[in-house]
């Protein structure tokens, strides 16, 4: 009888895809149905997926079911059809990272990421990395309000330097033992950080794939890897942008806890708190009550969702 096993997906490469099953490695190709992958999936599979498979008469490995995710980083897939993109399911935190002076400081991304991380059901974790470059921050006052303004929203924020050694026991101490998907923009020092805790990570970097048409095809490959202090760790090389995917607008001031909290004193029941008169939430932002920063994050996510809300209707044309 063939037996059937369950193993988790720790990388994939194209059609290619490798299974951890007890302690062994399996390669697999993704060419069969498989039962439980969601249609709207850009996908069938994502890294961290749990799966059951066999060996078929051939000796080839068959994928045969995928189990229901436990929390996912996803985000619109980039091109057209709306579909949905998971870069990874079933982590236990998604650790935000951001920088000071190189790049310079940008919170937005950060309240994207936490709104991605409520709608996953990933632990956030927040990162300032590159404090020694503090002195060349444009905008140092902002960094130590956003700072102040997590902290009170209870989030878990650490500042690190993978030059001076700042908070990397701290960041350490989270991550050992969990696993984490470690996202941000390009050049803030994600792999930087994951090396100073195991440098023997192999971290996969942006693999320059095959010419395409339109030029040469960036392929990057996300990889589930186990920290030596245990737990595991997968960076993030692919994501620059984050379009939230299936966010509903009025959704969206759920995932800020501050806003979500004047908004019972609203005029407007479902009030956008954009252009509704008689909006606490207006009200408390110019009273410097509510943080601009976030009111502005939270004016983005909606902005960039109705931008998408329109660019995936069909157009019609008059013939
Ligand atoms: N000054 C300074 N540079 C850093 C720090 N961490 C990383 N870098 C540098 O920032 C650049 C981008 O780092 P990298 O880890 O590749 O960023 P990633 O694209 O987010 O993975 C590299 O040149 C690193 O040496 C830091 O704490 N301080
Ligand atoms: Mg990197
Ligand atoms: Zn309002």
């Amino acid at each position: 009888m063939i037996k059937k096993q369950r193993g988790v997906i720790t990388r994939i490469d194209g059609k290619r895809c490798r299974i951890h099953s007890q302690g062994e490695n399996h390669r697999a190709y993704i060419k069969y149905k498989i039962k439980g992958a969601d249609p709207n999936s850009s996908k069938p599979l994502c890294v961290g997926d749990e799966v059951v498979f066999q060996r078929d008469k051939s000796d080839e490995i068959k994928i045969e079911e995928v189990l229901p995710r436990k929390s996912k980083l996803s985000r619109r897939a980039i091109g057209g059809a709306s579909k949905e993109q998971v870069v990874v399911s079933n982590v236990e935190q998604l650790l935000i990272v951001t920088s000071v002076g190189m790049p310079a400081f940008h919170p937005a991304i950060i309240d994207r990421f936490l709104v991605a991380s409520f709608q996953g059901n990933l632990d956030p974790i927040i990162c300032i990395n590159k404090t020694d470059l503090f002195g060349e921050e444009p905008n140092p006052e902002l960094v130590t309000e956003v700072i102040e303004i997590y902290r009170n929203l209870k989030y878990s924020i650490i500042l690190t330097s993978t030059v001076e050694k700042e908070g990397l026991e701290e960041l350490e101490s989270l991550l050992q033992g969990r696993s984490t998907v470690v996202a941000g923009h390009s050049g803030v020092g994600k792999s930087s950080l994951l090396l100073s805790l195991d440098p023997n990570l192999k971290l996969v970097t942006k693999e320059v794939g095959k010419k395409t048409k339109r030029g040469r095809h960036a392929t990057t490959s996300v990889n589930l890897l186990p920290l030596k202090q245990g737990g595991y760790v997968v960076d993030t090389p692919g994501i620059r942008e984050l379009s939230l995917w299936e966010t509903e607008e009025r959704e969206v001031s759920l995932y800020f806890p501050e806003m979500l909290a004047l908004s019972s004193q609203c005029k407007y029941r479902g009030c956008t708190h954009i252009h509704e008169p008689k909006c606490e939430v207006k009200r408390a932002v110019e009273a410097g009550e509510l943080p601009l920063f976030r009111y502005e994050s939270y004016l983005h996510i909606m902005e960039s969702l109705q931008m998408e809300t329109m660019a995936s209707r069909p157009i019609y044309r008059d013939s």
